[in-house]
């Protein structure tokens, strides 16, 4: 066995967080042969539930668990993390603007950001899902004083998965066969899925699916709006896909891309594709063998894409503009 690696999660007995702790704990995200010390941060009314997803977790018996620490006490909380996995946030309410919820939530990834620079690994990379996960991954970069903008990262995952499996439906193939999808700009509404650049069983999905007006209409809404559908049908938002996605995020990450492909993650935009330097934007991604990552260049925009990608990098960027006071 290796030396234990120390994961911390925010919204820990929150439904993503008990859809994503078990998988974790299992060794189904850093393998077998990886110990996982396992640090869960809630808020102080939320300890008592936690509580009982802890003792869930010491029922499982998980060879590769090797420590569990549940708290309300950030220092404590990302003390030592290899990764820090943001995903408690204050949801929406009726009544509450945009505005309001990215003041409330940065309120929150703020203090996490301090906490994360003060007490993780200086090699802790963090990845946010709570929404508004690009802006609030924003906020707890630029308040993680000295930890580089690289280590951060907002997910897009889930909206990927949905793509793809909407377009292997469509194609009547295994949602396996779909690569090269990318999602992006932001994780909401305005997210850009770009059917122009993927494929299904190594051709252009526009050689396979030739109803362009399904891919430039229904397609895209579908992906946009699954979130709300679950809602609707559940009666409770997505949990065990969105577990998934975070899990997909980390394991994409931490392994090299197949050759040609790459993966939707929100990252610091370095000006790539004339996206905003600084904000937090979904993009194509490719980790190297050595564990880097890096931004997939060349990667064609057509007008039609052009135009979806500057609508949800300016709904981006008016978000920035919401919190700019957060923003050292
Ligand atoms: P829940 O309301 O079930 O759980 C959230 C948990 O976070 C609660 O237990 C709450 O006590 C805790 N929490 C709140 N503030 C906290 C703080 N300051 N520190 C630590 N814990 C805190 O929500 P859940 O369904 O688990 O969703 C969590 C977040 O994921 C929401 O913001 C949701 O909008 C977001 N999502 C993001 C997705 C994405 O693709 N990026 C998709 C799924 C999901 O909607």
């Amino acid at each position: 066995m290796k030396d234990p690696i120390t994961v911390s999660i925010t919204g820990a007995a929150g439904q993503i967080g008990y859809a994503l702790l078990f998988r974790i704990a299992s060794g189904a995200v850093f393998g077998p042969d990886q110990p996982v010390n396992l640090r869960l941060i809630e808020i102080e009314p939320a300890l008592p539930a936690l509580d009982g997803v802890v003792m869930e977790l010491d029922d499982c018996a998980f060879p590769t668990l090797n420590s569990i620490t549940p708290t309300a006490d950030l220092a404590e909380g990302f003390k030592d993390a290899d990764w820090a996995l943001l995903v408690g946030s204050v949801p929406r309410k009726a009544g509450m603007e945009r505005n309001d919820l990215l003041n409330i939530n940065g309120g929150i990834f703020t203090g996490q950001g301090q906490a994360i620079a003060a007490n993780a690994k200086p090699s802790c990379r963090t990845l946010v899902v709570g929404n508004p996960c690009n802006t609030n991954a924003l906020i707890a970069m630029s308040n993680a004083a000295g930890m580089p903008s690289n280590q951060f990262f907002a997910m897009t995952r889930l909206d990927e998965n949905r793509a793809k499996s909407q377009l292997a439906a469509k194609a009547g193939v295994h949602h396996s066969k779909v690569t090269n999808l990318c999602i992006w700009g932001n994780h909401s509404a305005t997210q850009y899925p770009d059917f122009t650049n993927a494929k299904i069983d190594g051709k252009p999905v526009t050689e396979v699916i030739t109803d362009r007006e399904w891919l430039e209409g229904e397609f895209i809404s579908t992906v946009q709006q699954r979130g709300a559908a679950i809602i609707k049908a559940r009666g409770a938002s997505s949990a065990a896909s969105a577990a998934n996605a975070a899990i997909d995020t980390v394991i994409s990450l931490i392994n090299p891309t197949p050759e040609g492909d790459w993966h939707s993650v929100a990252v610091c935009s370095d000006g790539s594709y004339g996206i905003e330097k600084g904000i937090m934007a979904s993009m194509p991604i490719r980790t190297n063998a050595d564990g880097t990552w890096e931004v997939v260049q060349g990667v064609p925009v057509d007008a039609f894409s052009q135009g979806k990608i500057d609508a949800t990098i300016a709904e981006l960027v008016g978000e920035r503009d919401a919190v700019k006071d957060l923003i050292p």
